[in-house]
């Protein structure tokens, strides 16, 4: 049987086969070939003989097979999802865009859709946070302004999740959890205080699990991160995950320009033009400049 890997836990996977879930040990052999299952997986399962009179919640099986993925993420780790909604918060905690600009790259490397989700406009002026918006609009991106506490803006991301895989991420206390059970208020997810989880350094949501959403396809709530990092790409390559530089392409002088400090420079040239979000410009900047010392040590 061909079934979803939607949830992990302590060595055990769940597997969804239509509208039945399956509680399943990986084969010995995907550890020897340095294979983990990830929640999102489509696997073959084989189904225990000895099920019929057992008496635990759910029926036992074997991983037997991993078929091969679409994509695949660290950070959540989960594999074969169409599009990721990041979430920050415009009001508490701080909106940090230098974890918005990597995590946009993350989610570029692996050719997934993203979407920017910015919750808790209640009570704040638009003047605080439209800047980003425009911005990121005028690098291409989707920005829904949202939120869940005052239901603005569940609507449109309803529109988006519908029969897509979609996971949520940001870091702790911007609202995903909230975000996910004012969209679908049967879920009930656990959400905590923002000063609590400061304080002790503890997020809320512990685990990743596939959910399914109520007008078709799943959705993801995911724990919160802090920090990013992304070594392995070649300082040269950066460039094509900042989808606005696209526009440019082939106008700079030089072939192969890094946009830095090349003469003649479209892209640069462009900047000055006010055509591009100038952060996310010096963040480029910052990003090629890490990986290119990472590289030499
Ligand atoms: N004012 C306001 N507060 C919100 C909104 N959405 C969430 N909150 C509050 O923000 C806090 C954190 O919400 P959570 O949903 O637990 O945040 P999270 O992103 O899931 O956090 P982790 O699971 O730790 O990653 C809670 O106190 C929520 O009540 C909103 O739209 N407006
Ligand atoms: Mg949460
Ligand atoms: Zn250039």
């Amino acid at each position: 049987m061909q079934g979803t890997i939607i949830k992990g836990i302590a060595g055990f996977y769940y597997v969804r086969v239509e509208k039945e879930v399956f509680e399943c040990k990986a084969r010995g052999k995907f550890r020897k070939e340095g294979l983990v299952p990830l929640i999102g997986d489509e696997v073959c399962i084989e189904v225990d003989e000895d099920n019929q009179d057992n008496h635990y919640a759910y029926k036992q099986g074997q991983i037997v097979d991993i078929l091969p993925r679409q994509n695949k993420l660290i950070r959540p780790p989960v594999a074969n999802v169409d599009q990721g909604l990041i979430v920050f918060a415009v009001t508490y905690p701080e909106i940090h865009l230098d974890l918005l600009d990597r995590f946009l790259i993350m989610v570029e490397l692996e050719g997934i859709k993203p979407y920017i989700i910015l919750n808790k406009i209640d009570g704040t002026k638009p003047e605080t946070y439209e800047w980003i918006v425009e911005g990121y609009k005028k690098s291409g991106y989707d920005v829904l302004c949202v939120s869940a506490k005052q239901n603005i803006g569940l609507d449109e991301i309803r529109q988006v999740l519908k029969d897509k895989i979609s996971f949520f991420a940001g870091p702790s206390g911007v609202g995903k959890s909230t975000l996910l059970n004012a969209i679908e208020p049967h879920l009930k997810l656990q959400t905590g205080d923002v000063s609590e989880k400061i304080k002790r350094g503890k997020h809320t949501t512990r685990h990743v699990e596939l959910l399914p959403f109520s007008e078709g396809g799943y959705v993801l709530d995911t724990p919160g991160f802090t920090s990013l990092q992304f070594e392995e790409i070649p300082e040269n390559d950066l460039k094509f995950y900042f989808p606005e530089f696209k526009r440019y392409e082939g106008q700079c002088k030089f072939s192969g320009c890094s946009h830095i400090h090349e003469p003649k420079c479209a892209v640069k040239e462009a900047l000055e033009r006010d055509e591009l979000f100038k952060p996310r410009y010096e963040n480029y900047v910052t990003y090629y400049n890490q990986l290119k010392e990472t590289r030499k040590w």
